[in-house]
């Protein structure tokens, strides 16, 4: 399969960061609305947690290794009460998707995805349905739990499906240079764009933009370009599905 495309809706996009459990419904409803409207094939979401899954795994000290207490089962089940609100949303806009929870699926050693199932993944893609993924407490060799954020998710799923555009809706225009957006960054670059990636204005266990970047650069140089796009903006997910590349910033190899 190398017609895949993989869209990352970020937490921050869906959910009030600032306020646990809080949803950002009519957000969620314009953003299924577009999703829906591009009517593209062979299309994986995977969703952040934001307000459902960062405050709780700080508050349990699920962000270092420890125990698997009730706790990461909440925080779990926390993440799944948004899948669930997204996927209703997509839903009612005529999609026809089902949730993958990653800790059913998935295990990570030390806080890096080791193996995740995607047989599933592939069959609903080929039936025509849509996978509603996300970021997860998962099942750790070492730490015995781990957060896998929906940023390593989906560089996982990119790789695996060989996807042809991985795109990441964020709260942001793209990587800013002061007030520019930066339009192409390259392995090559990425060393002086390096200095200007920070992490989270709000509870974020997973890191933020820096190690959003990161692994995107990771997955250029194995051949796979990514798009990183303000998804808070009307129209960018439709364009961005549709494939326009005049906005955001492109992250791609030399
Ligand atoms: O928002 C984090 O996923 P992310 C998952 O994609 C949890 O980094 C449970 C905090």
């Amino acid at each position: 399969m190398n017609n895949a495309t993989i869209l990352k809706i970020g937490g921050s996009v869906l959910t009030d960061k600032s306020k646990e459990k809080t949803l950002k419904s009519k957000e969620m409803g314009r953003i299924a609305k577009e999703i829906a409207s591009a009517g593209v094939r062979d299309l994986v979401i995977v969703h952040g947690a934001g307000s459902f899954g960062h405050p709780q795994a700080k508050r349990f000290g699920l962000d270092v290794p420890g125990k698997c207490s009730y706790e990461t089962v909440v925080t779990h089940e926390t993440v799944k009460e948004l899948n669930r609100a997204f996927i209703e949303k997509l839903v009612e806009n005529g999609m026809l998707t089902m949730p993958v929870h990653p800790l059913s699926c998935a295990i990570s050693r030390e806080g890096r995805v080791e193996n995740m199932m995607t047989d599933q993944i592939r069959l609903m893609l080929k039936n025509g349905i849509v996978p509603v993924v996300h970021g997860d407490v998962v099942m750790d060799r070492g730490w015995r739990r781990a957060i896998l954020s929906g940023d390593q998710i989906v560089v996982h799923l990119a790789r695996c499906l060989n996807a042809k555009m991985v795109g990441i809706g964020t709260d942001v225009d793209g990587i800013m240079d002061d007030d520019e957006v930066i339009s192409i960054i390259t392995p090559k670059t990425f060393g002086d764009v390096k200095r200007l990636l920070g992490g989270s204005r709000d509870i974020d266990v997973t890191g933020g933009m820096s190690s959003k970047v990161n692994e995107l650069v990771k997955l250029a140089e194995d051949g796979i370009p990514s798009h990183i796009f303000n998804a808070s903006r009307k129209g960018l997910i439709v364009d961005f599905l549709r494939g326009e590349r005049n906005f955001g910033t492109i992250i791609r190899g030399d």
